[in-house]
């Protein structure tokens, strides 16, 4: 890796609170079982592993409101929020083991307050299959992990959008959706009134990642905290089945990559979340080695071979 990096932190975030399958609770384990802290070290990153946060259990209860488990949803995306914040305090890069997308939550608006209080201009990668731009009265299931991005520009309960200390925490402005392939109807107007910049998978078929890639990623500068929101389930199902809301059509194995590479070739990744990882529906642990694989990518691995070449 030629770029230097800053100093990583991996915060552990065991629960799937958000979410409508059980397992992503599992996710931070699975990603150490496939060794993302060694292998990281072995690019010569520097990494601290802070273990896992603590927070409520799933008491798998149905909606109320249109929120299913709001007050635990609350406390998760607390601690998620004070950790993360706590290393961008330190002059860290913290990577979100998730845990269900709901997490986003609190990561992305821990992101956007250190951004205000160090002056920088904050652009958010969301990978996902899913837009997460549900609200109460869109969202067809209940499910939080359907919503950080609404909750995030300001579209939420109160408890959630004032984490961050600052409503909205971030504008669709700073935004750029990569793999999208599954929106509600209602979603996907919301989605278009607030103005969402979407690369979804009918635009990367017809342009490609690159082209998707170079768009999402113009305009960044030397005082730009890019921040990347990796939910698992962006990878088509066929290489990366453990995930509980699996949609056909996904980026490929060289797709993903390239979409890594190009993330780290800007060399202003500042913070990340793997989201969505839910070992009980893997095979052999596979999504998340295929997981680690990819943020390796992100952190720069395949520099060193094209500069050989
Ligand atoms: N849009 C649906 C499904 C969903 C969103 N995010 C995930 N699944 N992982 C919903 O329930 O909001
Ligand atoms: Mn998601
Ligand atoms: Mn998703």
């Amino acid at each position: 890796m030629n770029t230097p990096h800053l100093p990583v932190s991996l915060i552990g975030a065991p629960t799937d609170i958000g979410a409508g399958s059980r397992g992503a609770s599992m996710g931070p384990e699975a990603l150490r079982v496939a060794q993302i802290g060694p292998i990281l070290q072995s690019h010569g990153l520097e990494v601290a592993d802070r273990g896992n946060l603590a927070g409520p259990s799933n008491p798998w209860l149905p909606p109320v409101d249109g929120y299913r488990h709001l007050a635990e949803v609350t406390a998760w995306n607390r601690a998620v929020h004070d950790a993360v914040h706590a290393e961008l305090a330190l002059g860290r890069l913290p990577i979100l083991l998730g845990g269900d997308h709901c997490l986003g939550l609190g990561s992305i608006s821990a992101v956007a307050r250190h951004c205000r209080e160090d002056g920088k201009k904050l652009r958010v990668l969301w990978l996902d299959a899913h837009a997460d731009f549900n609200t109460n009265v869109l969202t067809p299931s209940g499910n939080l992990h359907g919503m950080p991005v609404a909750c995030l520009c300001g579209h939420g309960p109160q408890q959630l959008i004032e984490i961050g200390g600052q409503v909205p925490a971030i504008s669709p402005k700073w935004v750029r959706q990569i793999g999208i392939r599954s929106v509600d109807a209602g979603e996907k107007r919301f989605v278009h009134q607030m103005g969402l910049e979407v690369f979804d998978m009918r635009f990367i078929d017809e342009h490609g990642m690159r082209h998707a890639m170079e768009l999402a990623l113009a305009t960044l500068d030397a005082n730009t905290h890019l921040h990347v929101s990796f939910d698992v389930d962006f990878l088509d199902p066929d290489i990366a089945p453990g995930v509980g809301t699996t949609v056909r059509g996904g980026p490929s194995y060289r797709e993903a990559q390239l979409c890594m590479e190009m993330i780290a070739d800007t060399g202003r990744l500042a913070s990340l979340d793997v989201m969505e990882l839910n070992p009980a529906l893997d095979v052999r642990n596979q999504t998340a080695e295929l997981a680690v694989d990819l943020i390796e990518s992100l952190f720069g691995k395949s520099t060193l071979m094209r500069d050989r070449g």
